[in-house]
């Protein structure tokens, strides 16, 4: 099929009511004036902040318009609807796109607990203020700021890799929930993306499971304008994006035209249809339509139109130049008409079936209940285990494993998996009933994310924000791999939880590839994100008692492949302390110490060994268990004093992994101890040894701590 014909950049000025420029077939006048009223909000607003990306949001007015006003079944007055469809807007930085169509819309705003406040989520007025500070039309669409924004997006293919797993959530939503005759769960997925969306690889993975997952309640539009930032995407892409998706096992459709409103109709219908994959529609577009110089080409992409070009382009969309920021009368009313009529009917039978659904089903209906306004059920920890003490013990990814199962049993919207390491990251779960998540067993507890962290962690995203919820595992060192996605559960305020084993050079024969060093750290320093590495399997037991309540925050677990004793309770601090994030797990018998070890995870219990070794040798020692320094800076100075009083100035940081971040605990006379190149392959206790990780070491580099800092320091 072949594009229409480009415009001329100097058409007269017709007025204002005549039909969209360029728009093939009759399109009612009031929908022309819609679309355009898109496009120029979008160049309005770009221009006066100076700064963000008209041309796109000019080129796909049309698309997004046919399917918000045909297609979407989304109610602005009740924008957190259960069972809405959901809008994903991809390539994040057509941001004004999707501003123009929540404000058109008269998308209400929402309050905390999701119901709408009888606000407008987005005035004329945050149009006007788009990339200010404090406004609510920041650069790229952030959902936890704006109502309607489904999923923040701006790095490119993290929205499509979510929407699959909004995609899937609906899947498992339907299959535990839905009845005969209650059909509750029933939405679809919807997300336009762009060539750099295309070209990331995480949509390749995020595609690639959608298509073994047969998501046919998912369909992604391509807007095909064949421009990137540096210029034509024949810089850097030739793939036949057709040809690929077909492999994927997706359903393809072409739309030649993206001003050819009945195409895309027919298109989103072909979509709605489909009931055995997902569909790609390919959109072949002009970025920047209408500009009289820049469409076409990468200048429209990322910068103001100019005062010039914006009434050239008003021109050829025949609006009034010298207006910014018009809403023409009649277009809110239009929006009201078609999606509102629709949204209105959306909520009205989601009320009704809801209504019928929890008096048939009350157990169901009240789950549902909790988990949309993630509550826990009352006996959650009803079944969280106590491990007695063990000189042997067992890996944290072992206790782990027993705690998450106890948890999920009592938490039915717990669902998760791992990519492709579930056998190793021990996070399957294993009782009856729990399942495995497959196109043909949607209602499966266990999911198989295949080996793409990357797209895991955005599915993980995409299942929280439909409010189950999840968690992905893997190993610590691939975090890297998914730390744009977990970036982005961080940035959202979502609850997801990453389960990471194999957490330092304990890995041993794999070698550096596999042992983290630095990852641990850059972890830490991700605002937003609690990170536990516990100690022993009552530690693991307290570390799930924080982390199942969030609602905010997200959590991540670095656990061990190795043993670790389970510590003697009688002896040693209650695990409780966890929740504080450090404490004493035990003192100096007599008095004040002359030393404190602070340490997480495997190394707490090498430096209990460590302080018998120098107990022995007169030196009294407090061994600071420290699972999850973000909870133990929370703390007020009091409660941190008394674990690390500043008199105490002989203090070692121990963790077999970098040691950046710990000099804050130390202080300026105290050491770190952990690594500071990459391991080496070797089995465990030779690693270890050859790293200095064995109790004589760090006694003797712990003793030397306190001879320099002498009893001045004390
Ligand atoms: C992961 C990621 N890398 C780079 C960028 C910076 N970036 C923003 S838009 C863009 C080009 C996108 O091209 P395309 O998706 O075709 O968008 P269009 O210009 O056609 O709207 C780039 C490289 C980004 N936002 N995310
Ligand atoms: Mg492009």
């Amino acid at each position: 099929m072949s594009s229409t014909a480009m415009p001329p950049s100097s058409k007269p000025q017709p007025a204002i009511t005549t039909p969209m420029s360029g728009a093939p077939g009759d399109v009612p006048a009031v929908d022309s004036l819609a679309i355009n009223t898109i496009r120029t909000l979008s160049m309005d607003a770009v221009q006066a902040a100076k700064s963000g990306h008209p041309g796109t949001p000019m080129a796909l007015a049309p698309v997004a318009y046919e399917l918000w006003q045909d297609v979407l079944r989304f109610d602005p007055a009740n924008p957190r609807c259960p069972d809405r469809d959901r809008f994903v807007l991809s390539n994040g930085h057509a941001s004004m796109l999707l501003y123009s169509l929540i404000h058109l819309s008269g998308t209400q705003r929402v309050g905390k607990d999701g119901r709408p406040t009888g606000e407008p989520s987005l005035r004329i007025d945050d149009l006007k203020a788009f990339r200010q500070l404090g406004s609510l039309c920041p650069g790229h669409p952030e959902s936890h700021l704006t109502s309607g924004v489904e999923t923040t997006t701006g790095p490119l293919g993290q929205g499509l890799a979510t929407s699959v797993g909004m995609a899937m959530a609906q899947r498992w939503l339907a299959a535990r929930y839905n009845r005969p005759n209650f059909d509750l769960y029933t939405w679809r997925v919807w997300s336009i993306c762009g060539d750099g969306c295309m070209m990331e690889g995480i949509s390749g993975e995020a595609a690639s499971l959608a298509g073994h997952l047969r998501l046919s309640n998912l369909c992604w539009i391509y807007d095909n304008n064949r421009i990137t930032i540096e210029g034509s995407t024949s810089l850097a892409y030739d793939d036949d994006v057709a040809t690929r998706f077909l492999g994927y096992r997706w359903n393809v459709l072409r739309v030649a035209d993206a001003n050819d409103l009945d195409l895309l109709r027919r298109a989103y219908a072909t979509a709605r249809e489909t009931t055995d994959r997902p569909t790609l529609i390919i959109v072949d577009s002009h970025i920047g339509y209408g500009a009289p110089t820049r469409q076409d080409t990468s200048a429209a992409h990322g910068e103001p139109l100019g005062d010039e070009e914006i009434i050239g382009t008003k021109r050829f969309y025949r609006w009034p130049e010298d207006q910014k920021f018009l809403v023409p009368a009649g277009v809110r009313e239009r929006f009201n008409e078609r999606l509102g009529a629709r949204g209105a009917e959306l909520t009205k039978s989601w009320n009704e079936r809801f209504g019928a659904y929890a008096k048939a089903f009350p157990k169901e209906a009240e789950e549902i209940r909790r988990m949309e306004a993630r509550e826990l059920p009352d006996d959650w920890a009803a079944d969280l285990p106590t491990f007695p003490a063990d000189a042997k013990g067992m890996a944290t990814r072992i206790s782990n494993g027993k705690v998450l199962n106890a948890l999920a049993k009592r938490l039915p919207w717990l669902i998760g998996g791992s990519a492709d390491l579930a056998p190793s990251t021990k996070t399957l779960l294993g009782f009856d009933g729990a399942g495995s998540f497959q196109a043909a067993t949607p209602g499966g507890r266990n999911l198989h994310f295949g080996i793409r962290e990357h797209a895991m962690g955005a599915i993980c995203n995409g299942l929280s924000l439909s409010h189950v919820r999840p968690y992905g595992s893997g190993f610590l060192i691939f975090s890297d791999y998914m730390k744009g996605s977990i970036r982005l559960s961080a940035v959202m305020e979502l609850p997801v939880v990453y389960i990471f084993t194999h957490d330092s050079i304990g890995v041993g024969e794999d070698g550096p590839t596999h042992q983290p060093i630095e990852q641990l750290a850059a972890l830490r320093a991700m605002p937003g994100v609690l990170v536990f590495r516990p100690s022993d399997a009552n530690e693991m037991t307290e570390c799930w008692r924080v982390i199942a309540p969030l609602t905010h925050e997200t959590a991540v677990l670095a656990l061990t492949r190795q043993d670790l004793p389970t510590l003697d309770r009688t002896v040693f601090a209650p695990a409780s302390g966890v929740a504080k994030g450090g404490y004493v797990l035990r003192d100096a018998p007599k008095g004040k110490p002359d030393l404190i070890f602070i340490a997480s995870g495997s190394e707490v219990s090498l430096c209990i060994a460590a302080a018998d070794l120098l107990a022995a040798q007169g030196i009294g020692v407090r061994i600071v268990s420290m699972p999850c320094c973000e909870l133990f800076n929370r703390q007020d100075r009091a409660y941190r004093d008394s674990v690390l009083p500043p008199s105490v100035r002989a203090r070692v940081s121990v963790e077999m992994l970098s040691t950046f971040g710990w000099d804050r605990y130390v202080g300026i006379d105290g050491e770190t101890i952990g690594m500071t190149t990459f391991g080496a392959s070797a089995p465990l206790s030779a690693v270890m040894k050859h790293f200095g990780f064995d109790a004589a070491s760090i006694a003797a580099r712990a003793k030397a701590v306190v001879e320099r800092v002498g009893s001045a320091g004390r």
